[in-house]
């Protein structure tokens, strides 16, 4: 059983209409799974671009968990690909899918347009938004590897965050979700898009 706190934030550009941002945690085995994924534009049809994508990974990673010896590099390509693949004909969306193991190692992220990853650890690591669009068709994918520890903190977040927030480093103490995430969202939120911050770190 892995002990995970997860933070989650959003909030819609028009609070009338549906967030186009969306997002999606999970724990398989012992495999811990983080995705966002921000629907082009805002509104009905950015959720329904996001939610496919989400659906996909969802069921993909369902299916793919079971086998002993997955290779997660072309495992997240694969995956990313048949999201641009579904995504044809719809708004298309900016993605980012990370995967790290409970007990640590080798931690695996891949995105296209602007969502961002952090991983604050030992060190920090930063993976900015790379350019494209899923479901526009993707010339290349970029899947990358990071070292990964238990209790340290996992972000990331669409562009209705600028990127510009700096993090605690990892210390003694445990990272109070909460309060990191509150003060991301106050004074990095942007009132003009729809928004989507998560957080999670491994704890106990
Ligand atoms: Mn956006």
């Amino acid at each position: 059983m892995v002990a995970v706190d997860v933070y989650v934030r959003s909030r819609a550009k028009k609070p009338s209409q549906p967030c186009g941002d969306s997002f999606w945690y999970a724990e398989e085995g012992e495999r811990l799974w983080l995705t966002v994924v921000d629907g082009l534009g805002s509104g009905l049809e950015a959720a329904a671009a996001a939610v496919t994508a989400i659906d996909e990974i969802r069921l993909q990673v369902a299916t793919a968990h079971e086998r002993e010896g997955l290779d997660m590099e072309s495992f997240l390509e694969r995956l990313l690909r048949k999201c641009d693949q579904d995504l044809h004909g719809m708004r298309g969306a900016a993605l980012g899918l990370a995967s790290v193991h409970a007990r640590g190692g080798r931690g695996w992220y891949t995105g296209v347009g602007n969502v961002e990853f952090r991983v604050i650890g030992a060190r920090a690591v930063h993976f900015p938004s790379v350019p494209g669009i899923v479901g526009a068709g993707l010339r290349r994918v970029r899947v990358e590897a990071f070292d990964y520890a238990p209790g340290d903190l996992l972000v990331m977040h669409s562009d209705g965050i600028s990127s510009r927030f700096s993090l605690p480093p990892r210390g003694l103490d445990a990272f109070h979700l909460e309060a990191i995430g509150e003060g991301i969202v106050a004074e990095h939120g942007k009132s003009h898009d729809d928004m989507m911050l998560v957080l999670a770190v491994q704890h106990g």
